[in-house]
């Protein structure tokens, strides 16, 4: 894993955002050649799936690993930066999308993925999670949910159902679990996505989906904890006598309401995308905006409109 970005590439100085950059003419990576560090999560972590399904997508899409960068919070589902060869960071806990925003507008040359888990992503990052739905920023975001802090070793998470016993609620949890579909539609995010790491493909279709939408990609996949909350999703896997049930074909994914609707339903609920609408993203507005901006300053670069800012400030 790199720590560094280089900041070769205009910042904000260009006008059109480059769509992720990928060339045909470059045979794809493989996974021997994305895979870094050892994974460090426990045999059988649903983690795993996620992972290597990532790798997938990064040799389907022919994305290459010096044009990724990759963000995580804290959590054992935030060490995935870790594990890819690729520009990556390891941030504060809940901290991962303002990260993961501000690359994704100073460096459209790069596709920004972001990955946590349900507490880095609805409890200590949940506002962020809000606005980064409604500005519609260009990235694409996964959330690894296995309704349990992880790594902490079992406290209650904000999707734990009611009477689950952690460390922090001995006696069974008290507090209603958020929906985070619902969540994510309330806020506005233009691509709603639900997965679950025990259907390999599907996860690599949703991610596929959300990596060609333009604006916030959002897929929430259950990724189970075999530690600290093992069978969680056992109702939602055949193999295990469970039922995955796709959201139906006739569902219309533009249609808001029916998306929420759909969301609702009890566990296991249904497995597909939720919502999909045309938003403008919030890096094509700024880079209008600058560009608005350049015209009148007519070629200076942004250090020294800065530094005449600096100036009349003096
Ligand atoms: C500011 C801050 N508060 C609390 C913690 C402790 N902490 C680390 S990870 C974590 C929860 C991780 O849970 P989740 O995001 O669901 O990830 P998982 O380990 O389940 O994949 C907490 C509370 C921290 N590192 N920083
Ligand atoms: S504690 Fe749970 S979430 Fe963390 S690596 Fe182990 S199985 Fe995975
Ligand atoms: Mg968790």
């Amino acid at each position: 894993m790199s720590v560094s970005l280089t900041t070769e590439a205009p910042v904000h100085d260009a006008v059109a955002v480059p769509p992720a950059v990928s060339s045909p003419e470059r045979k794809p990576l493989s996974k021997k050649e994305l895979a870094d560090d050892h994974p460090t999560w426990c045999p059988g972590c649903g983690d795993f799936s996620v992972l290597a399904l990532f790798f997938k997508l990064l040799e389907k899409s022919k994305l290459w690993q010096e044009k990724i960068a990759i963000v995580a919070g804290i959590g054992c589902s935030s060490r995935f930066p870790y594990f890819v060869q690729a520009h990556g960071v390891h941030f504060i806990h809940g901290r991962t999308l303002p990260f993961a925003t501000g690359i994704a507008l100073s460096r459209p040359d790069l596709h920004v993925f972001a990955f946590g888990g349900d507490g880095d992503a609805y409890s200590i990052g949940g506002n962020h999670f809000t606005h980064t739905a409604r500005k519609n920023v260009k990235l694409t975001y996964v959330v690894m949910d296995n309704w349990v802090y992880g790594l902490t070793k079992k406290q209650t998470s904000p999707t734990s159902p009611l009477g689950f016993k952690s460390k922090t609620d001995i006696w069974g949890a008290v507090d209603h679990p958020i929906n985070p579909i619902k969540q994510a539609l309330g806020a506005g995010a233009s691509f709603v996505a639900r997965t679950t790491h025990t259907n390999p493909n599907h996860v690599l279709q949703m991610m596929e989906a959300a990596l060609a939408h333009d604006g916030f990609g959002y897929v929430e996949c259950l990724s189970e904890c075999v530690e600290f909350y093992e069978t969680a999703f056992d109702a939602s896997n055949p193999r295990k006598g469970g039922a995955f049930n796709p959201v139906p074909a006739e569902h219309d994914v533009t249609d808001e309401v029916a998306a929420y609707k759909l969301a609702d339903a009890a566990f296991p609920g249904y497995f597909g995308i939720f919502h999909k609408v045309d938003r403008a993203t919030k890096n094509a507005k700024e880079a209008q905006i600058v560009a608005e901006s350049q015209a009148k300053v007519k070629g200076l670069k942004s250090w020294e409109i800065l530094q005449k800012t600096f100036d009349r400030l003096k």
